[in-house]
């Protein structure tokens, strides 16, 4: 009688553990829905699940697939209903295995009625892409978090700048010291030139002779005007000459 009893209770805790581990083949749209309509971004079942299309069906990733191997895998999963538990699924990624390992299954079954506590269930500690962004903030904006080009524009953009700080500092330090060399370059060219047309207007002052200053007279306009005091003068001295000459003696 007992022996009965004891197989009765078996086959009703096989029962139930069928029943609860065929639900749990599907995936928990849930946490997908909350966050494509918080993020505004699609979501697929590929955040957590090894495939994009969920656990159902035959495709790799799905229980469809597995063999003896994978099945042992997926039930030690399922048992994981505490946190701590490092498992392995074969329908899960490595978010999936993480949410399990760090909140326990049984925690992810409560919160399929409050997806909006899953980011804080899980922490801010754990960037499986190390992209800067943590795992829980990803499933709050609807990127991937195995994905580090997936993710938000402006974070993204923090972590490449924080990244490559020192590439950046010598890249503006060379676009600075290159703009300052070229900006003495101009202006040496430019002194050179103005050099040259000194030097051009030094040899062309010397051919000319100086130059006079405004109003005066030019050199050749005084030679000029001495040569023609002096052929007055000798004109006068002759007009003299002559009248003396023409003019008789006293008696
Ligand atoms: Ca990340």
């Amino acid at each position: 009688m007992g022996r009965l009893q004891f197989t009765s209770a078996s086959l009703f805790v096989g029962l139930v553990l069928g029943v609860f581990a065929n639900r749990d083949a599907h995936c928990y749209p849930e946490f997908q829905k909350y966050s494509q309509s918080h993020s505004g971004r699609t979501v697929s079942c590929g955040m957590c699940h090894a495939s994009p299309d969920g656990p159902e069906g035959t495709a790799p990733g799905q229980i469809g697939s597995l063999n003896k191997e994978g099945q042992q895998l997926l039930n030690e999963a399922r048992a994981a209903f505490e946190p701590g538990k490092k498992v392995k699924s074969p329908i899960l990624n490595d978010f999936g295995d993480k949410i399990i390992q760090t909140i326990g299954r049984k925690k992810v079954i409560e919160l399929r009625r409050h997806p909006e506590e899953m980011s804080t269930a899980l922490g801010n500690t754990s960037d499986l892409d190390n992209d800067g962004i943590p795992d829980s903030r990803e499933f709050e904006d609807g990127t991937h978090p195995l994905h580090a080009t997936s993710g938000s524009p402006w974070l993204l953009f923090k972590r490449n700048v924080a990244n490559n700080i020192f590439h950046i500092v010598m890249m503006i330090l060379a676009t600075a010291a290159g703009l300052y060399g070229l900006h003495n370059l101009q202006l040496g060219l430019e002194h050179s030139q103005a050099g040259h047309q000194d030097i051009k207007d030094s040899d062309a002052g010397e051919g000319d002779g100086p130059s006079p200053p405004t109003g005066a007279p030019s050199t050749a306009q005084t030679i000029t005007d001495a040569k023609e005091r002096l052929l007055s003068r000798a004109a006068a001295q002759r007009a003299r000459d002559g009248n003396v000459k023409a003019v008789p003696p006293v008696q």
